[in-house]
């Protein structure tokens, strides 16, 4: 993610004492109980904070990821291929569309979080800040952030706010198909040439570090995921989604004779929770921060996009215009 703020800060339980004891504890039994919070309802200030800060970041993620995948649209090997990343990333970016409105019903314009995004205030995805270099780095994304993805998503969709779940739904149904799809590659590279297999492998040395830092820091410097699993909006935490993901796709990674670059990562027996080396958390905040290797060309395109896409958002905000009659 890039710029942002309050990043690592003490904001875990920000202006709460101000909310209305009664309020609060009506607001905090409903969530016990199972209840989903619509746009009308009551709700703390904090709560409304945090979803929008997390549904706003969650949104420019998916916009951004489609750039690195949408680059191998036109190099993407064979019509079938090409034909299926492009409905993938155009399915990316309707999943932003779906989260800015998610995300508007708790009252931030989705002008305002564009704005933020191209001024760098906002953040997105870490993992989008990295070069697509070969095809098969666009393999891993398909397979791998997306699964990724889908375990974060999978979880949270059983959480609070009612937009923000039923959005989240319908994503991870058409997830669901981007991880066959991108299975359905790295499995064809891994069982192809010797080159394809070598070329696989690379991508998965060079995304390895940036995937385990996906998941987010580790529980115990995670700075939000107190409140945010207290309001069940998290429904799972960083460590957790980590452990789940690497329970999950280590094994389908070694099936494919591929290797993972971390020596100590192992499952211990006892406890049931996988071992690793623990990713560079400095280079993780510097890539957050708009220090990564693609930030500035990320953001940049999306300058260009608002820039061009200026006119039609002027025509369509102009309701009382009288268009032209088709001519036939
Ligand atoms: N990257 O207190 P923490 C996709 C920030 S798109 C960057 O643990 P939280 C796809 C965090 O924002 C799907 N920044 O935060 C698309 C916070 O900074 P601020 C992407 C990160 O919110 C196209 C600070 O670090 N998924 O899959 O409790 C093609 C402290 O962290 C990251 C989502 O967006 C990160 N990875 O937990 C293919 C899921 N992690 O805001 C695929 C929705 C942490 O205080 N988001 N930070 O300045 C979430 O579930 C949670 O926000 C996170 C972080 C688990 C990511």
């Amino acid at each position: 993610m890039y710029g942002g703020g309050n990043t690592f800060e003490s904001v875990k339980f920000e202006g709460l004492e101000n909310e209305d004891p009664q309020k609060l504890a009506e607001f905090e039994a409903r969530i016990e109980r199972g209840e989903k919070i619509e746009p009308h309802d009551w709700m703390p200030q904090l709560y409304r904070k945090q979803l929008i800060r997390m549904i706003e970041q969650h949104a420019h993620s998916e916009i951004i990821g489609a750039l690195p995948e949408g680059t191998w649209i036109t190099r993407a090997p064979g019509f079938k291929r090409k034909l299926a990343l492009m409905a993938k990333v155009q399915d990316e970016v309707g999943h932003a569309q779906l989260l800015y409105s998610a995300a508007e019903t708790l009252g931030k314009s989705r002008e305002q979080m564009i704005d933020d995004l191209i001024e760098g205030k906002s953040k997105y995805s870490n993992i989008f800040n990295y070069p697509a270099f070969t095809w098969a780095d666009s393999c891993f994304i398909s397979w791998l952030v997306d699964a990724g993805a889908i375990v974060n998503q999978m979880a949270n969709a059983r959480g609070s706010y009612g937009p923000y779940c039923r959005a989240l739904e319908r994503i991870c149904a058409e997830e669901s198909f981007h991880l066959k799809y991108g299975h359905h590659c790295v499995i064809h590279m891994a069982t192809g040439t010797p080159k394809q297999r070598q070329m696989m492998q690379e991508a998965i040395d060079r995304w390895w570090g940036p995937m385990m830092h996906f998941f987010g820091p580790p529980d115990k410097v995670s700075v939000h995921t107190e409140v945010l699993m207290r309001w069940k909006v998290k429904m799972a935490s960083n460590d957790d989604c980590r452990n789940q993901f690497l329970d999950m796709y280590v094994p389908k990674i070694w099936e494919l004779g591929l290797t993972i670059p971390d020596p100590n990562l192992r499952k211990n027996p006892e406890t049931k929770k996988w071992e690793y080396t623990e990713p560079d958390w400095d280079e993780f905040k510097r890539v957050i921060n708009g220090d990564g290797p693609c930030n500035k060309e990320r953001l940049a395109v999306r300058r260009v996009a608002e820039e061009r896409g200026k006119w039609v958002r002027q025509a369509l905000l102009r309701p009382k215009t009288e268009y032209v009659t088709p001519l036939a």
